[in-house]
């Protein structure tokens, strides 16, 4: 079983999905947040992993920080693996890979929030949607840097093969997504894309989220 939000009201906040964690950002990760929410970022993850890494206090402080921008702005703010952070802070939904928690562990855990699973495989997708996921992250799409242990690049081509196989959970596509990009993903069956670099390393925080939104008209 799924939570309570609606596929329709998922699939809007999967349109411009920020990922993002204090070491993805060259500027204060307040700073990130707040401009991609003026630019019209749709949904926040919390994703705070990799070398670097905030833990513990300093971890949730950051968390609260963000999620406190995101009430501002009404936006939905979803936290990485971290059920336990998620709960404490009553986080909008988890996020959940393969590797993590089992989805439907999770589900009995938060409830109606928001669940998002990464699926790799059709097989993936089904037993998502068997746990409970409301949306699943399908990637990485392209080439990316920011995740140490990605498996293989897919292409547009999985998101493609599960819709033809009938998932019609919604699905963001995730890794190396950039503006130029993101047409083709949501063209291959994808609700949204789910970005990191593209966005945090960007001149222009603002200008880049518009720009993908803008993609996302069309
Ligand atoms: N999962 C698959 S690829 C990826 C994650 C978290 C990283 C995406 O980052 P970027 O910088 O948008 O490629
Ligand atoms: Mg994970």
């Amino acid at each position: 079983m799924s939570g309570s939000i609606s596929p329709e009201q998922m699939r809007q906040y999967l349109r411009m999905y920020l990922v993002i964690g204090s070491v993805n950002c060259r500027e204060k990760p307040l700073c990130v947040v707040e401009e991609a929410l003026r630019g019209g970022a749709t949904m926040i993850q919390f994703r705070e992993k990799g070398p670097g890494a905030l833990t513990g206090e300093a971890k949730l402080a950051l968390a609260l920080e963000l999620q406190a921008a995101c009430r501002r702005a009404g936006v939905p703010f979803i936290v990485n693996d971290d059920v336990e952070l998620a709960a404490r802070i009553g986080a909008d939904g988890v996020h959940v890979g393969q590797d993590d928690e089992s989805a439907a562990a999770v589900r009995k855990r938060i409830g109606n929030r928001i669940l998002g699973v990464s699926a790799h495989t059709v097989k993936e997708a089904r037993t998502a949607l068997a746990h409970g996921a409301d949306y699943i992250g399908v990637g990485p799409i392209y080439p990316t840097l920011s995740k140490d242990d990605a498996r293989p690049v897919q292409g547009t081509r999985m998101i493609q093969e599960m819709r033809e196989q009938g998932i019609k959970l919604p699905i963001v596509g995730i890794g190396g997504i950039t503006t130029s990009r993101a047409a083709e993903v949501v063209r291959a069956g994808a609700d949204g894309v789910a970005v990191i670099s593209a966005v945090t390393q960007s001149d222009n925080v603002r200008e880049a989220v518009q720009s993908f939104v803008n993609q996302m008209v069309q």
